[in-house]
């Protein structure tokens, strides 16, 4: 069988520093079989850029990883992909930043990344890039003479024609995404909005899910992420000796919880969601004194200026509503800008009464169906859940709401907290089932086979 080289910016390798156990190592588990490999950053800056990568083996996958330059790394990484394409990406033209500059820097990160993996490169491999650090990846391993299968997946949204005119540069993108074989999103939306943009920008030819470009084939399709929901739910059920998991429940005296859990970002709504919490005190008044809500959202991206500000915004609005509706033996809203460990994490779902998910616009969002899959069967919690999060395509009976709307949102949670037990039943039963099965074992086959189908498509060709 061919070898699978996953690239990626940043590479999980076990046990190094930082380095987590969940996002994409945990989607990819199944497919990093011994004999493949992981590529990207070491996640070191140095004077110059590596020319030949590190190589660390840990259970038979190998690990190959560059240095970056400091300056190349800036503009590529806090310049253009989360000063231009983030922003983009999400729906927020007016957040965007761009520069020549550093889109020049972003080309030459992509550049060195190729020019790396070009030298472990076999003509046999198979290649899958993640994530729109790489937009042009693909087509510099071309330029290289790499004819093998190359895949792409974006994690984030797609945005339609009329948006990605916006950026000066965004012609260059939707080419160099048709420059791979094969291009998974998140939801149908998101694969019709490229397609959409290489015909109406490039003039490309569109057949259903296949782009045609100067003569060159490009399948473009959906392929929702998961989780390993079964092993989620193990540790959230575990979680219950956790010794915070503990003092947390402890703490609640019996009221009932309402949980966030988000990288501090302005796509995921934190802002509104603040506003919607006060909103239902306030509209609501019985619910004042039974409900804490806990907001974990550890800090993120602190090198570009949108993620500090957003932090003191929300340190702001968390004082707010604290100073506003606190009492002596009761804090309405817990805060924590920093990460907790996994296994609490899943515990703290699972007492949770109200799983709150109300980003402005997401990709996917796993928090939804790493809450649905922690939900004790007996007992369960109920979802609310944006419309603009990629996880609502499917999970149909939370209460969907819309982000931008906080009294929307504050009725949805009143209508959780007062939800008769059988009626939350049923909605988590569904939801149940729909997380079981969409995971992420069976997004990385979905994707790896798409893949092998379309390199046995040009041999035949
Ligand atoms: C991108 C897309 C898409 C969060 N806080 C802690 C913690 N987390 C974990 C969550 C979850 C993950 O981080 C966040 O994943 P999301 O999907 O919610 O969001 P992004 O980070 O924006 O991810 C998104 C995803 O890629 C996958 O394709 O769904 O749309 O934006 O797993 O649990 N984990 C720990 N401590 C924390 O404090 N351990």
């Amino acid at each position: 069988m061919a070898r699978l080289i996953v690239v990626s910016n940043r590479v999980p390798i076990p046990k190094s520093r930082g380095a987590t156990a969940g996002g994409l190592a945990v989607a990819l588990k199944d497919i990093m079989t011994p004999g493949s490999m992981w590529f990207g950053w070491s996640g070191r800056l140095a004077a110059e850029p590596s020319a030949q990568p590190a190589l660390v083996e840990a259970r038979g996958v190998t690990y190959a990883t560059v240095d970056l330059a400091s300056d190349a790394y800036k503009a590529f990484y806090v310049g253009f992909a989360n000063g231009v394409l983030w922003p983009l990406l999400h729906f927020r033209l007016g957040l965007m930043h761009f520069t020549r500059q550093d889109y020049q820097g972003y080309l030459s990160v992509n550049r060195a990344y190729a020019d790396s993996l070009q030298q472990i490169l076999d003509p046999s491999d198979t290649v899958w890039a993640h994530d729109y650090h790489l937009i042009p990846f693909a087509r510099m391993l071309r330029e290289n003479g790499f004819t093998g299968p190359i895949g792409f997946f974006l994690h984030v949204p797609f945005v339609p024609p009329s948006m990605m005119e916006a950026v000066p540069v965004g012609r260059e993108l939707v080419a160099d995404l048709c420059a791979y074989d094969l291009v998974g999103f998140q939801t149908e939306e998101h694969a019709r909005d490229f397609r959409d943009c290489a015909e109406r920008m490039l003039g490309a030819t569109v057949e259903g899910e296949w782009v045609k470009l100067n003569g060159r084939l490009t399948r473009a399709f959906a392929d929702p992420i998961g989780i390993d929901a079964e092993s989620f739910a193990r540790d959230a059920e575990r979680a219950a000796s956790d010794k915070q998991v503990q003092r947390m429940a402890g703490s609640l005296a019996g009221r009932s919880l309402a949980i966030g859990v988000d990288r501090m970002d302005y796509s995921k709504g934190l802002a509104n969601r603040f506003e919607a919490y006060s909103l239902l005190l306030e509209r609501y008044p019985d619910h004042q004194r039974k409900i804490h809500l806990l907001q974990i959202c550890p800090r993120s991206r602190e090198e570009v200026d949108e993620y500090r500000k957003l932090r003191s915004e929300l340190d702001r609005l968390a004082g707010r509503i604290n100073g506003r509706f606190s009492e002596f033996d009761w804090t309405p809203l817990r805060y924590s800008t920093r990460a907790s460990p996994r296994a609490t994490l899943a515990g703290l779902y699972r007492l949770a009464r109200i799983g709150l998910v109300t980003p402005l616009r997401d990709g996917m969002n796993l928090v939804a169906k790493e809450y649905v899959a922690a939900q004790n069967d007996e007992d369960p919690g109920v979802l609310v859940l944006s419309k603009f999060a990629g996880a609502a395509m499917e999970l149909t009976e939370a209460l969907i709401v819309n982000p931008f709307d906080p009294d929307a949102i504050a009725d949805a949670m009143n209508e959780a907290l007062i939800m008769p037990l059988d009626e939350r039943r049923q909605r988590h039963l569904a939801l149940k089932e729909k997380v079981y099965h969409t995971t992420a074992a069976r997004y990385a086959k979905t994707f790896v086979d798409a893949l092998a189908a379309r390199s046995v498509a040009k041999v035949a060709a």
